[in-house]
C-alpha cells in the first residue's frame, strides 16, 4: 500500500523532480524516476485513502453514498441518475471525496480523486486497443515497441488479470453479462473477455460467501475496499517502495513558471470542505504533468493565456475528445433477467469495430441496483471524430472547454447500429428512464476523457513540452481524443514508452 509520507511538502523547498497527480501517468513516471535514482514528489489535488471512516471502511457503500463519493458536492450525480421517472440522488455532505463530477458545457467528466486517480473509481476493465486500431490513433508511437514491450509492461504492473472462463458460465454475479452476450450472438455480433485489474480469485471467494463483499456489492465508482489492484497497490506501492518518492496528498497544484534553477510551482493546500490551509511555492527542477486529460489541459492552458508559460505551442488545450462514449440501456423480456446479484466489474464486451458505418465497442455493463431491474446495460466506445478544445476565461479565471452534446451524435448514431438490431431481434425497447426522464442515450458525460496535449503536438514524441527544457506532459491528454478501447491500459504503455526514454536522455 503506497503511503503518503508524514514528512509535509514545505514552502520553498528545492527538489528534483516533482509529478503533479498521481493517476496512472503520474504513477509511472514516479516509480521509473525513482528506480533510476531520482527523489520524487508527487502532488495530488486528493486524499490518501488509507484511514477507514468511523464505519470502519475506507469507501462509503455505494447504495448508500456519504460526503466520501463525492468531490465537493452537496448532493451525489450518478451517471445513470434516474429509474422509473424520478432522480434517485441523495444529499451529501461535502468533503472530498473519491469521484469527481466536473461539470463543463456541454459534457460532465468523470474522474478520480486521490492517491491513485481514475484507479480508486473505475471498472478496472484493462483492454489493450487491437493494434491496427493504435497505429491509426497514434501513428507517431512505434507499435512494434508498443506490443513487444509497452504493453506487457504495463500490464504485469497494473496486475491485469484474466476471469475464470468455466466460473464465468454459472456465476450468479455474471447472469447480466451472459444474458448480454447472449444477445449479441443471437444478432450476429463478435464480443470478447475483457482483462480487469479487480482480482478475480477475490471475487470467486466473494460468490462462494468467503470473504467481505466488494464487487459484489456494487462497490466501484465511490472505491473498492476489497479486491481491487488500484494504483496505490500497484505502481505507487512499489514507486514508494523504493524509498525515493514522496506523496503529498490535498494539495492543488495552481501555477507553474520558469525559475532560476528550474520551475517554480505553486499550490494550495486544502482542508476536507475544499478550503485552501495553505499556500506553497517550491523550485522543481523536472515537472511532470499527470493531472489528466482535464487537469494537464487546464494547467497549461491557463498558464499559457497568463503569460506564465507563454511560448507553448498552439497545440496545446486542443484535440479533445470523450472516447466516443455513450451509455444506453434497454428493457428485457421477464425471461431475460439480469441478476439480483451483479458484479460492479465488468467482463466483456460487443465488438463491432470493424462496421466501417460506425465503429463501436460496448462493453455490457452492470447495474447493481440490488434488485432484478431486467436491465441491459451498455457503455459504447465509438469512433466519434468530433474534437473539443479548452480556452481560458479571463473574466472568470476559469478554463472551460467547448464542447456541445451534439457533438456526440456521432456515438449514438454507432451504437444504435448493435441496439436497434439487437432490440428488433429481441422484440424489446430502449429504456427511457435512466439517464433522464424520457431520456434514452447517455450523451452528456464521459468516463474517458483523452487529450488536450497531444503527443507528437503539442509536445515531442516522448512528452517533452518544446521550449521548456524539464516540463513533461505524462498522462491521458496525450491521446488525441479516442483509444477505441478503455484507455488505461494505453495510457499506462504509453508513460511506460515516454519515461524510459526520458531516463535515458534528460536524467
Ligand atoms: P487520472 O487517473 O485522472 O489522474 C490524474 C490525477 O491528478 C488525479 O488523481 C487528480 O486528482 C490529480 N489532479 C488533477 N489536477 C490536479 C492539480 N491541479 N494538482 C494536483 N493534482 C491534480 O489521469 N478506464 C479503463 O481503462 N477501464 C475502465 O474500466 C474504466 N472505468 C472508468 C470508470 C469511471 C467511473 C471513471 C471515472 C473512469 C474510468 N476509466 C476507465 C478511465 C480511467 O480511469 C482514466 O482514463 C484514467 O484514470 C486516466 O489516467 P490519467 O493518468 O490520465
Amino acid at each position: 500500500m503506497a503511503r503518503a509520507t508524514a514528512a509535509p511538502l514545505a514552502d520553498g523547498e528545492k527538489i528534483p523532480a516533482l509529478v503533479i497527480g498521481s493517476g496512472y501517468g503520474g504513477s509511472v513516471a514516479a516509480l521509473r524516476l525513482a528506480q533510476a535514482g531520482v527523489q520524487v514528489t508527487v502532488v495530488e489535488m486528493g486524499m490518501s485513502w488509507t484511514t477507514p471512516g468511523s464505519d470502519g471502511r475506507i469507501f462509503c457503500p455505494v447504495l448508500k453514498p456519504d460526503g466520501r463519493s463525492y468531490w465537493l458536492r452537496d448532493r451525489t450525480d450518478q451517471p445513470v441518475g434516474y429509474f422509473a421517472g424520478s432522480s434517485y440522488n441523495k444529499d451529501i455532505e461535502r468533503y472530498t471525496g473519491v469521484l469527481d463530477s466536473e461539470q463543463f458545457s456541454g459534457v460532465r467528466v468523470y474522474q478520480g480523486r486521490g492517491v491513485g486517480g481514475g484507479s480508486l473509481v473505475n471498472g478496472g476493465m484493462a483492454v489493450t486497443p487491437k493494434r491496427e486500431n493504435f497505429a491509426a490513433i497514434l501513428p507517431s508511437v512505434n507499435a512494434d515497441e508498443m506490443y513487444n514491450v509497452y504493453y506487457p509492461r504495463a500490464n504485469a504492473g497494473l496486475g491485469v488479470n484474466n476471469l475464470d472462463q468455466t466460473w464465468f458460465e454459472s456465476a450468479e454475479c455474471y447472469q447480466f453479462a451472459r444474458v448480454g452476450r447472449k444477445h449479441a450472438e443471437r444478432s450476429g455480433f463478435g464480443w470478447t473477455f475483457v482483462p480487469n485489474v479487480y482480482d478475480f480469485e477475490y471475487m470467486k471467494k466473494e460468490q462462494a460467501g468467503q470473504v467481505t463483499r466488494s464487487a459484489l456489492a456494487g462497490e466501484v465508482i465511490y472505491g473498492n475496499n476489497y479486491g481491487k489492484r488500484s494504483l496505490d497497490k500497484t505502481y505507487l506501492a512499489a514507486a514508494t517502495g523504493t524509498g525515493k518518492v514522496r506523496i503529498t496528498p490535498m494539495h492543488t497544484v495552481t501555477a507553474v513558471s520558469p525559475t532560476e534553477g528550474g520551475y517554480r510551482v505553486e499550490m494550495h493546500e486544502i482542508n476536507t470542505s475544499g478550503a485552501t490551509v495553505a499556500t506553497k511555492a517550491v523550485v522543481a527542477q523536472k515537472v511532470f504533468f499527470a493531472a489528466g486529460s482535464i487537469g494537464t489541459s487546464k494547467l497549461l492552458v491557463a498558464m499559457k493565456a497568463q503569460g506564465k508559460l507563454p511560448d507553448l505551442p498552439d497545440a496545446v488545450g486542443k484535440k479533445w475528445g470523450n472516447n466516443g462514449n455513450v451509455m444506453v440501456g434497454r428493457a428485457n423480456h421477464m425471461w431475460d433477467g439480469t441478476g439480483v446479484l451483479q458484479s460492479s466489474m465488468p467482463c466483456l464486451g460487443i465488438d463491432n469495430w470493424a462496421d466501417a458505418g460506425g465503429p463501436a465497442f460496448a462493453e455490457v455493463a452492470p447495474f447493481p441496483a440490488g434488485l432484478e431491474t431486467y436491465v441491459s446495460l451498455y457503455l459504447a466506445i465509438t469512433k466519434n471524430p468530433q474534437r473539443g478544445q479548452f480556452t481560458f476565461d479571463s473574466g472568470t479565471g476559469k478554463v472551460g472547454l467547448s464542447w456541445q452534446t451534439s457533438q456526440n451524435q456521432y456515438a449514438i448514431d454507432a451504437a444504435k447500429r448493435i441496439f436497434d438490431k439487437i432490440n428488433k431481434k429481441e422484440g424489446t425497447i430502449y429504456r427511457t428512464d435512466l439517464f433522464g426522464v424520457y431520456k434514452t442515450w447517455g450523451d452528456d458525460f464521459t468516463y474517458h476523457p483523452l487529450g488536450g496535449c497531444v503527443i507528437n503536438e503539442a509536445t515531442d514524441n516522448y512528452g517533452r513540452i518544446p521550449g521548456y527544457s524539464g516540463l513533461y506532459v505524462i498522462d491521458g491528454s496525450l491521446i488525441p481524443g479516442n483509444t477505441s478501447v478503455n484507455p488505461f491500459v494505453t495510457i499506462t504503455a504509453l508513460a511506460e514508452r515516454n519515461i524510459e526514454n526520458i531516463v535515458a536522455d534528460d536524467l
